[in-house]
């Protein structure tokens, strides 16, 4: 099965070429020649998971895969959320702007989680959904050089940076790596 990737993040299509190896083929926009920009209006990441997915399925005709993902902070009520790729013009401002957020707040508020909800959208219309999460804390201090966005400071129980997991690690506990596995077994329908 041919499946458009509705992304224009490069960190996203990087973790889902290897998430969906063997299920799928997976083809990106700039392949198609394809440059869609959706407006991410929705108030949560389903309603911008099929707003992504439906645009692109409808624009190319081929089943289309949105990702709506972002990182949530207990201490700031959920923020920044469905906002997360807006919070700051680079993932490094994203990431001083987090921290000086975060300023004062002890070990016990810095709980956060990452949430990815992913849409396939049909031509037909027909749409599926899977939904992952991942939980940790804010450190104090970005670490490590693997992933993207807000990884270096996205502290895993066991004390590492989501940036310290190889891509396989951070595979086997993210967000986007469960909702995958959900759409993936998904796909076996489907097929
Ligand atoms: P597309 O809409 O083109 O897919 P985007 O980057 O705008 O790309 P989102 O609106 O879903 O995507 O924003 C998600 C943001 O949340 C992303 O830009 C990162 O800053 C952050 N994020 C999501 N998943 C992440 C992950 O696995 N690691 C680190 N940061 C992540």
């Amino acid at each position: 099965m041919n499946i458009l990737l509705a992304t224009q993040n490069q960190g996203k299509l990087r973790e889902f070429a290897a998430l969906f190896k063997g299920v799928a083929t997976l083809l990106f926009p700039g392949e198609l020649g394809l440059c869609l920009e959706v407006e991410e209006t929705g108030e949560s990441f389903a309603e911008n998971a099929e707003r992504k997915a439906q645009a692109f399925a409808q624009a190319s005709k081929l089943p289309s895969l949105a990702d709506d993902s972002g990182l949530c902070v207990d201490a700031l009520q959920g923020a920044p959320g469905v906002h997360s790729a807006r919070y700051a013009a680079s993932d490094a401002e994203r990431i001083a702007r987090l921290l000086d957020e975060l300023k004062g707040c002890f070990e016990a508020q810095r709980a956060a989680h990452f949430s990815c909800i992913l849409c396939l959208a049909f031509p037909d219309g027909r749409v599926f959904f899977s939904k992952g999460e991942c939980h940790g804390k804010i450190a104090y201090a970005p670490r490590g050089s693997h992933g993207f966005g807000y990884d270096p400071l996205f502290e895993l129980p066991n004390g590492k940076t989501m940036a310290e997991l190889t891509p396989q690690e951070k595979a086997l506990v993210s967000h986007r790596g469960l909702a995958a596995r959900q759409m993936r077994t998904q796909l076996g329908v489907f097929r």
